[in-house]
C-alpha cells in the first residue's frame, strides 16, 4: 500500500489502548503515521504492580512487526507531551501534519483519585499536554486539524430525561427589557473525578484557540470503549492490543468480561444504577477516521460529536454477562461518589451521518470473552482485581475490614 507524503498524520499517545489501533488502522488506510508517546502509562503499570492481561510487545517489536506484515513503517518520537515543548514545534513545523490526533492523557478516574500526588499529576499532565499542543501548532504556522478523545463524562450522565446534545445547549436568555435570546452554550460541565475535571478543563482551552487562532478541532466525547482487538492487531500476536482489568485502569465491561473469564464474581458497584455510553474499539477507530476525513471548515467552532453507540446500566451489562457466561454477580460497596442511579439518553447522530455502522455488545461478546479474556486469563492476578482507590475517606472500608 501507498503511503501518501501529503497525509501525515500524528497519534499523539499512540503506545495506548485507543492509541495503538488507530495508528494502525491510519497507516494501513495510507496515511504516513508519527507516534509521539512518553510510556508513561507502562510506567503506571509498574507503579502499581499491573500488567495488562494481554502479553503487550515493546513499542520497538511492535513497529518492527508491523513492517514485517504490512511493509508499512511508522514512526516513533518519545516525548513527554507536557513538558517537551520546543521538539513539539520542531515536529509539528517540519511535518506539517494534516491532523493531530490527540489520546495523549491519564485517563483513569480511580487512578486519578487515588490520592493528592495523583490528582496533582493528572491535572498538571493532561491540561499542560493539551495546552501545549495548541500553543505549538499556533507557533509551527501550520493549519492542522486537531482530533481530541474527549469523554461522555464531561456531561454528568444526566440529563432529566433529555437527550445530551452533541456538545452545544440551546439556552433562551431574559433580558432586562423583557425581551429574550436564543443562544447555544457549551453544555454545563459536570465531572465526576479529578480525570473527569481536566477533560472538562481542555473544552475551554478548544473553545479559545478555536476564537483567538482560528483553529479547527473536532472533540470526541467518547463513551466507555470495550473490547482488544481490531483487524489490525489481529494480524500477529505481536500486534496485540492492551487489556487492562485491575481497579484503576480496568473500565467495566472489560472487567466483567475478564471476571466472566476467570471465574470471578462480577463485581457491581453499590445499586448497579449507573447507566453509561459504551462504544467497541474497532469503531473507536473508524470513527477517528471518519472525523480526520471530514474536518472543521475554516471558521467553524469546536466541532463535538458524542462517540458512542449505545447505552447500559451496569446491573444490567452484568446480569447480561452472567446469563452468557454462567458467572455470579456481586454487588460491592461503591468506592466512588457517584449517583445511586442515572438515566442516560445520548444523541449520536453526527457520526452515524458520517458513515459509523456500530458494533453492537450482542454481537461481540462471546467472542470476546472466549477469544482474548479466556485466552489469556491464566495471566490474571486476582490480587488486581477490587477497586482501592477511594472518592472520599468515608467510602473507604474501615480498617481489618475485608477489602
Ligand atoms: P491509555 O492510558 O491506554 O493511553 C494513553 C497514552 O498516552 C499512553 O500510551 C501514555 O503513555 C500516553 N501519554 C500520557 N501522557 C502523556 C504525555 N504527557 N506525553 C506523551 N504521552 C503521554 O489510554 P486510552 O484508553 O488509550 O485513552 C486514550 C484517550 O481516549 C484518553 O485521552 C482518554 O481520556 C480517552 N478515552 C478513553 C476511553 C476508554 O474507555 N479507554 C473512553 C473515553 C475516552
Ligand atoms: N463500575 C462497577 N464495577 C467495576 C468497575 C466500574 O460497577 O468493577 C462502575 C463505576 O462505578 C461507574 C461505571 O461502572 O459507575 C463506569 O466505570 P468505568 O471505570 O468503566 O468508567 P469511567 O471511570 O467513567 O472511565 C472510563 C475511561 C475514561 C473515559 C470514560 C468514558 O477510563 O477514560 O473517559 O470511561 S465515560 O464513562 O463515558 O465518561
Amino acid at each position: 500500500m501507498r503511503q501518501n507524503g501529503n497525509s501525515r498524520i500524528l497519534v499523539l499517545g499512540g503506545d495506548g489502548f485507543c492509541g495503538w489501533p488507530t495508528a494502525l488502522y491510519l497507516s494501513r488506510k495510507g496515511y504516513a503515521v508519527t507516534i509521539v508517546d512518553n510510556f508513561s502509562r507502562r510506567r503506571i503499570d509498574e507503579e502499581l504492580g499491573v500488567e495488562s492481561l494481554t502479553p503487550i510487545e515493546s513499542m520497538g517489536q511492535r513497529l518492527q512487526c508491523w513492517w514485517e506484515m504490512t511493509g508499512l513503517t511508522i514512526d516513533l518520537l518519545k516525548l513527554d507531551l507536557a513538558c517537551d515543548f520546543e521538539p513539539l514545534v520542531e515536529l509539528i513545523a517540519e511535518t506539517r501534519p494534516a491532523a493531530i490526533v490527540h489520546f495523549a492523557e491519564q485517563r483513569a478516574a480511580p487512578y486519578s483519585m487515588k490520592s493528592s500526588r495523583h490528582k496533582r499529576y493528572t491535572v498538571s499532565n493532561n491540561i499542560n499536554a493539551t495546552n501545549n499542543i495548541l500553543a505549538a501548532v499556533v507557533d509551527a504556522g501550520v493549519d492542522s486539524h486537531i482530533v481530541h478523545l474527549g469523554t461522555m463524562g464531561v456531561y454528568g450522565y444526566g440529563s432529566a430525561g433529555m437527550k445530551i446534545p452533541e456538545g452545544y445547549l440551546d439556552v433562551e436568555i431574559p433580558l432586562d427589557n423583557g425581551q429574550r435570546i436564543s443562544q447555544q452554550i457549551l453544555y454545563p460541565s459536570n465531572p465526576g473525578s479529578i480525570y473527569h475535571l481536566t477533560k472538562s478543563q481542555d473544552q475551554l482551552l478548544f473553545a479559545y484557540y478555536n476564537k483567538n487562532d482560528g483553529m479547527r478541532i473536532t472533540d470526541l466525547h467518547q463513551g466507555i470503549v470495550w473490547g482488544t482487538q481490531t483487524v489490525e492487531t489481529s494480524l500477529d500476536e505481536r500486534l496485540i492490543n492492551r487489556f487492562d482489568y485491575d481497579g484503576d485502569y480496568g473500565t467495566v465491561l472489560n472487567r466483567f468480561l475478564m471476571q466472566a473469564a476467570t471465574g470471578h464474581e462480577l463485581t457491581v458497584h453499590g445499586t448497579g444504577g449507573q447507566t453509561r455510553a459504551f462504544i467497541h474499539i474497532s469503531d473507536t477507530v473508524r470513527c477517528i477516521h471518519l472525523a480526520i476525513s471530514s474536518p472543521p471548515d475554516p471558521g467553524e467552532r469546536v466541532r463535538i460529536m458524542n462517540q458512542m453507540t449505545e447505552t447500559y446500566r451496569v446491573r444490567d451489562l452484568a446480569r447480561m454477562i452472567a446469563d452468557a457466561s454462567g458467572a455470579p454477580v456481586a454487588f460491592v460497596d461503591n468506592p466512588r461518589n457517584e449517583a445511586a442511579e442515572n438515566e442516560l439518553f445520548v444523541e449520536n447522530a453526527r457520526l452515524c451521518k458520517l458513515g459509523l455502522k456500530p458494533t453492537y455488545l450482542a454481537q461481540g461478546l462471546m467472542e470476546e470473552i472466549s477469544e482474548v479474556a479466556e485466552k489469556y486469563a491464566h495471566r490474571c492476578n486476582p490480587e488486581l482485581i477490587p477497586c482501592r482507590s477511594y472518592w472520599r475517606t468515608g467510602n473507604a472500608p474501615q480498617e481489618g475490614a475485608d477489602t
